[in-house]
């Protein structure tokens, strides 16, 4: 990155397309929307203690989670924008029962559909605890110019075109993948842009930090029980050292991950056969993000890139990082799984 020079997101995107002529610039001004959309998301999150935003907005989200206010303005925010986006024929939410098609024309001759988890984490927004948007972008495998379908939704990871997301955090960034790097973004307040902060970011192939709920090891696996124990006994051995992080908002463990190294895991259990974290809208796009950055994504018996969806809110078991990481809990995991 030229010293002193600030480069925005915007001039970014034009840059990397300059180096494919065949693109068309649909990708970059999809991105920039989405940017757009996390920095309106940002000024809110930003006052939400002063302004009576916080209280529960009373109605509960198709996952029957009690919805914030702030989830129901950050949906609404994304929905907007990408309605009145030229590159994109509709979505699909974590907030929302089904997809959403745009009905007009410019929508429906968009080549791509957007996902979105458009408040990750929202329980901690009343901690003051970093929180997140998420978003996976396809190309539609429906026929332009007609309504997008649930087909166009219901591709595996390894079909994405994009993938990124807005953290909320000490400072807001915008952290994207394509299918040649992944680049990290910080909102520079005073001009309003997403200026170049991360460039080019590469996953560690080894870190020093697991993290999971340990409060569920009850409900783990035999796998998961000894994988933990090896963990927590690393302390026994000078160059083996792990640390236990877990913040509960998947964006910041993730975004911790991507830049430190380490391991994210939610796991199936007792409870959960299919673990918690959705497919489609959080696994998905944080597994592009990190494959893109020489990490690995597995489910525990295969990659997640790799799950043909069948539902639009399914859920599966989740060990991402870095690859020697998730290589060891995979040990584990074939060795002794009987899965919970
Ligand atoms: P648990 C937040 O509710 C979320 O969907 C993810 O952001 C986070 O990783 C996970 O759930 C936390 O779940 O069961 O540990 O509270």
């Amino acid at each position: 990155m030229s010293q002193g020079k600030l480069i925005t997101m915007d001039e970014f995107t034009i840059q990397e397309t300059r180096k494919f002529p065949q693109a068309t610039g649909e990708l970059s001004a999809l991105l920039r929307d989405i940017g757009l959309a996390g920095k309106i998301v940002n000024k809110q999150v930003r006052k939400a203690g002063l302004v009576d935003i916080l209280g529960a907005h009373g109605a509960t989200n198709v996952q029957g989670e009690e919805q914030m206010k702030l989830d129901v303005f950050a949906n609404e925010t994304l929905i907007n924008i990408l309605k009145n986006s030229n590159d994109c024929a509709g979505i699909a939410s974590e907030e929302n029962d089904n997809h959403v098609c745009y009905e007009d024309t410019f929508s429906a001759n968009s080549k791509y559909v957007v996902l979105f988890d458009p408040l990750d984490g929202s329980s901690n927004i009343d901690v003051n605890a970093p929180i997140g948007t998420i978003f996976a972008i396809y190309r539609r495998v429906s026929e332009m110019g007609k309504p997008c379908t649930e087909a166009d939704f219901l591709q595996p990871g390894n079909r994405l075109m994009a993938a990124g997301y807005i953290i909320y955090g000490s400072s807001t960034m915008m952290v994207y993948a394509t299918r040649i790097s992944v680049n990290g973004f910080t909102l520079e307040p005073s001009i309003g842009e997403f200026c170049l902060s991360h460039p080019n970011m590469k996953v560690p192939e080894n870190g020093k930090i697991y993290s999971l709920n340990q409060g569920n090891t009850i409900k783990y696996s035999e796998g998961m029980v000894a994988y933990l124990n090896y963990c927590m006994e690393s302390n026994k051995e000078e160059n083996r050292p792990y640390s236990h992080r877990y913040i509960g908002s998947m964006v910041a463990d993730m975004h911790r991950t991507l830049i430190k190294g380490g391991i994210f895991i939610y796991p199936a259990d007792k409870s959960n056969k299919n673990g918690k974290l959705r497919l489609q809208y959080e696994c998905n796009p944080m597994a592009f993000i990190v494959e893109a950055a020489g990490g690995k994504a597995s489910t525990g018996y295969g990659n997640v890139l790799d799950v043909q969806p069948t539902e639009l809110h399914q859920r599966v078991p989740i060990f991402i990082g870095s690859k020697n990481m998730v290589n060891k809990v995979l040990e584990y995991i074939k060795e002794k799984e009987t899965v919970a």
